[in-house]
């Protein structure tokens, strides 16, 4: 049998459910998804291999105006995954209108000549089939798109559909990463990030936009009734001693809510007990130190 493989990037602007779709088209939370903008910092690579062809995905941060040096390292790391990509799946969300963000990345897949699929998301908010056809009618206008599907990641609709039109796009040649590879990242980076996914989610209205989770140790042991034990040591890094205090919170309880979900969702992933240790530091303004966004591993350059 043949083998084929496709490089497929999703871009689009932030918050439009980029993460959302690779977790649904990969069948594993490799990224984490909040309902805050700016949530995926890195570009994250997510494989899925069916017969003979083998996807991989590529998820980016959204596009975003530029305020800190992080933004910068944010926004490159799209720039950079689009070249050498065999399609790029552009992400919108289906009841707003396209604007600046959109005809930049559309402007910038025409001037690299990538075909783009255009993915109009979150159909479920929207009852009215006429409103669904007058946005992909906008859309069409500005791009001659290899394909427009209107699509619920949330309702699992139109999944097969998107892997069907990025199979086209396919090319001859051995798989890139084995067939039973889900993604790239290392295990401290997926679990940092999950740790990272239930901050975001637990502290929804007050949560800061400058927190970084790095995750220092992570080592396997026996207990004393013989079960195995991943022992894992993050650190939480805030920007403010206050931030530090919300994190924290009264008698501890925000850390241990947060440590808590985060070890259930740690446990289910690796499939072994868990023992999360987490701790909280500050790094004053870290989001505009070129060094400490390396050592958060947060740099595109890496
Ligand atoms: N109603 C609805 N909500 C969705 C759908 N897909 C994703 N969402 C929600 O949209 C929000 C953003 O989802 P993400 O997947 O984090 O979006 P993203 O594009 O990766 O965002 P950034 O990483 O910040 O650029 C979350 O609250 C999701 O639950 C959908 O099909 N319908
Ligand atoms: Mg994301």
């Amino acid at each position: 049998m043949s083998s084929r493989t496709v490089f497929a990037a999703i871009a689009g602007r932030a918050n439009v459910g980029k993460s959302s779709l690779i977790n649904a088209l990969v069948g594993e939370r490799i990224a984490i998804v909040s309902g805050k903008p700016q949530t995926t910092r890195t570009k994250i690579t997510g494989i899925l291999t069916e017969g003979d062809i083998q996807y991989v995905f590529i998820d980016t941060p959204g596009i975003q105006k530029v305020r800190n040096k992080l933004a910068t390292h944010m926004n490159n790391a799209v720039r950079d995954s689009i070249p050498g990509t065999d399609a790029a799946l552009l992400v919108a969300d289906i009841t707003a209108e396209p604007g600046e963000f959109e005809e930049k990345l559309i402007n910038a897949l025409r001037s690299e000549g990538i075909p783009v699929i255009l993915l109009l998301n979150k159909t479920d908010l929207i009852t009215d089939d006429e409103k669904k056809t007058a946005a992909a009618e906008k859309y069409s206008s500005l791009y001659d798109f290899a394909a427009v599907l209107p699509i619920s990641v949330l309702k699992r609709e139109g999944i097969g559909d998107v892997l069907a039109e990025t199979a086209r796009f396919a090319k001859e040649g051995p798989h890139y990463y084995p067939d039973d590879k889900f993604t790239d990242q290392p295990e401290e980076i997926l679990a940092a990030e999950m740790i990272r996914g239930r901050l975001f989610n637990a502290m929804y209205d007050e949560i800061p936009h400058g927190i970084a989770v790095t995750v220092e140790k992570m080592s396997e042991s026996v207990s004393g009734k013989g079960e195995d034990i991943l022992n894992i040591d993050a650190v939480i890094y805030c920007e403010r001693e206050s931030h530090k205090g919300m994190v924290i919170g009264k008698g501890g309880a925000m850390l241990k809510k947060i440590g808590s979900a985060a070890r259930a969702d740690l446990e289910e992933f690796f499939e072994i007990r868990v023992n999360l240790k987490l701790w909280v530091k500050v790094k004053e303004d870290w989001r505009n130190k070129e060094s400490l966004i390396r050592s958060f591993g947060l740099s595109e350059k890496d």
